[in-house]
């Protein structure tokens, strides 16, 4: 039985079940050479100043505050969750149900981010999953560690990532007015959120240097986000064990778990995409899987998706490169 039937099965009638982040097996690479390769050099000029901005931020580090240090961490924190939490688990896979309160929020923590807006970051990541490893996925691993990472980034995208994507069903977030507000909005949103917000709280609060709070909680934060993020579609998709499903090529990367607050158990995440948790071991080295929890608890989300204990040592047993046996 595919994954489709079961989770289509699992689902009650009324309630449609996501299939859009199902991989399709059906889709062939076209024949013949490959479209020519158009930088965006607008983009490599941005990428370049900013990740110039961090290492300069980096550098700032020693003569930063603990209070700026703190806060720092707590933007990464919160622009971070507004990617696993808001994009990815909530928007892009429908893992669990999100009340307007922790909607919104996770909206205003996904600007922090400034990762493209949620509509667009769903609609891609929906392809990824669709069309993994194939011309149709937006940062096909097979091209390479720089593709994947940050080089889709800085070229025109496929044609088939496109043509694909067009297919996609959304209806699901053009009806969520959280996902279009914030879509209508984008610029002044990350422009708020991203680059002034981080900058301007610590110099008002505690007398920081807007110089050093613009490098240090603004574009170096901003960069770390951006790259443990990439590192999930570069690092998690070729190093790491394959316990679930040792035919697909993304893996069970513990640092990228950490980096990315529970984003690093790619193996399970594309084996069980619906699973609000994305791992069979709950908030170990998944700071999102906490976060969705105590939102459950205070009666904001609901209906978190989980895949059974049983279906996960069936799927090991089955198709895992056996190296969680004691699982
Ligand atoms: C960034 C995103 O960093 C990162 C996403 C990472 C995803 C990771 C997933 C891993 C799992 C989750 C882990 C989370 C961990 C978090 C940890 C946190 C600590 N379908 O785009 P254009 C249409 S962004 C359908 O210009 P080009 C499009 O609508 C960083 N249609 O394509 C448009 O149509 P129209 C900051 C699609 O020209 C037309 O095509 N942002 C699709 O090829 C042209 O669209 C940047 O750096 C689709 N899939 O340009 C900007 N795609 O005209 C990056 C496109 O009618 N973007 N269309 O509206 C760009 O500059 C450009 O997109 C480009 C491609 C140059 C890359
Ligand atoms: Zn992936
Ligand atoms: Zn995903």
């Amino acid at each position: 039985m595919t994954e489709l039937t079961k989770r289509l099965r699992g689902t009650a009638a009324a309630e449609a079940p996501l299939v859009e982040d199902v991989f399709d097996d059906t889709y062939r690479e076209k024949d013949g050479p490959k479209p020519p390769m158009q930088i965006v050099w607008r983009n490599v000029i941005l990428m370049t100043l900013l990740h110039f901005g961090a290492l300069y931020g980096l550098y700032l580090l020693p003569s930063t505050s603990v209070l700026t240090l703190a806060w720092s961490i707590l933007c990464f924190l919160i622009s971070a969750l507004g990617v696993t939490a808001g994009a990815h688990r909530l928007w892009s896979h429908r893992s669990y149900k999100a009340s307007l309160p922790l909607r919104i929020f996770l909206a205003i923590a996904n600007s922090m981010a400034f990762q493209n807006d949620i509509y667009e970051w769903a609609r891609d990541h929906r392809v990824h999953h669709k069309y993994s490893e194939t011309d149709a996925d937006p940062h096909n691993a097979v091209r390479g560690f720089f593709f994947a990472h940050i080089g889709w980034l800085l070229v025109r995208k496929h044609p088939d990532v496109i043509e694909k994507g067009q297919r996609l069903e959304l209806s699901d977030l053009k009806q969520d007015q959280v996902v279009m507000f914030q879509r209508k909005h984008y610029k002044p949103s990350i422009l708020l959120m991203c680059f002034i917000f981080p900058t301007v709280v610590p110099w008002y609060l505690w007398g920081e240097s807007l110089w050093l709070a613009y490098f240090v909680p603004g574009l170096l934060r901003y960069a770390l986000v951006l790259n443990a993020t990439w590192l999930v579609n570069s690092a998690a998709h070729m190093w790491g064990n394959r316990p679930y499903d040792q035919h697909i090529n993304p893996r069970e990367n513990k640092f990228v778990a950490f980096s990315a607050i529970g984003e690093g158990f790619h193996n399970y995440h594309h084996t069980f995409p619906y699973d609000y948790a994305t791992s069979e071991f709950g908030c170990r080295l998944n700071l999102t899987t906490c976060f969705i929890d105590m939102m459950c608890r205070l009666g904001l989300a609901t209906d978190c998706k989980k895949v059974s204990r049983e279906q996960v040592l069936a799927r090991k047993q089955r198709t895992g490169d056996g190296s969680h046996r004691s699982g």
